[in-house]
């Protein structure tokens, strides 16, 4: 992975550039359609803390990762646009998204869509709860949304592992970095899923695509994510923690 240091903007002439940090769900997001479709990038690390002029200036205007750099100049800017660029681009299997079955597209919009509106906002919600009420509405909050995901998972495929059964797919693309990071509010918050008979499915495709190697791969250590989201806390002093 290449250094953002510099004064000019990186990137790689002759194929994609993506820039990213390790921390973000949504720059994983990319990283993993990348690692699925085989595709060659180059990777550009963009430090929060300090981030180089020119990636505001050249590359995304609002200061976030992900970005890509197609070889022609062209910047892509926001996850699901760009994983969705990467896979009808790269997928020759055309299973990640079927290309072919607009009702099982569709259901995987249905399943990513509901992570996305139902339970990340809670997740960030619980973190940053400064009384004990608010904390327990959150809780109840993305338990409801993960019973329901349960559900949406049972009913595309009872027997699992993956939304799709056997096919890791764009569902998992989507969704699972931002499971993979609610390790924060387990540490933060004692956050648990369920072992029970409501979260079985869903604990069986956690484990699943846990093991699967463009997410096992492309995770960073629970420390990272843990330290990540401590800035979601009240009260939070960055010059405390450094
Ligand atoms: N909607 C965007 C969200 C991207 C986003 O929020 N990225 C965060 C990190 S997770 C970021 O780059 N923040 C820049 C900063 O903190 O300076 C997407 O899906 O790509």
């Amino acid at each position: 992975m290449s250094s953002s240091s510099t004064s000019q903007p990186d990137f790689a002439p002759n194929k994609l550039t993506l820039y990213d940090n390790p921390i973000c769900p949504y720059a994983q997001r990319a990283v993993v359609a990348l690692k699925e479709t085989n595709t060659d990038y180059h990777n550009v690390y963009i430090d929060f803390k300090n981030k180089p002029e020119w990636y505001t200036k050249v590359i995304n205007p609002q200061g976030k990762v992900p970005a890509l750099r197609l070889e022609d100049g062209t910047i892509l800017i926001e996850s699901l646009i760009i994983a969705e660029y990467v896979v009808d681009r790269f997928d020759r299997t055309h299973k990640l998204l079927p290309s072919d079955d607009p009702k099982t597209r569709a259901q995987i919009r249905l399943f990513t869509n509901h992570y996305d509106t139902a339970i990340s906002p809670n997740v960030y919600g619980l973190l940053r709860a400064a009384t004990s009420e608010e904390q327990q509405q959150k809780t109840q909050a993305i338990l409801d949304g993960l019973a329901q995901l349960n559900q949406l998972l049972v009913q595309q495929s009872p027997e699992g592992p993956f939304f799709l059964g056997n096919q890791f797919s764009f569902a998992e693309i989507v969704v699972a970095p931002l499971v993979v990071r609610l390790i924060g509010i387990e540490y933060h918050r004692g956050f648990k899923i369920p072992q029970t008979k409501e979260y079985a499915r869903l604990n069986q495709w956690i484990k699943a695509f846990k093991a699967h190697p463009s997410i096992k791969e492309s995770t960073a250590e629970d420390s990272v994510f843990i330290e990540g989201f401590k800035k979601f806390l009240p009260g939070y002093n960055p010059s405390a923690t450094q």
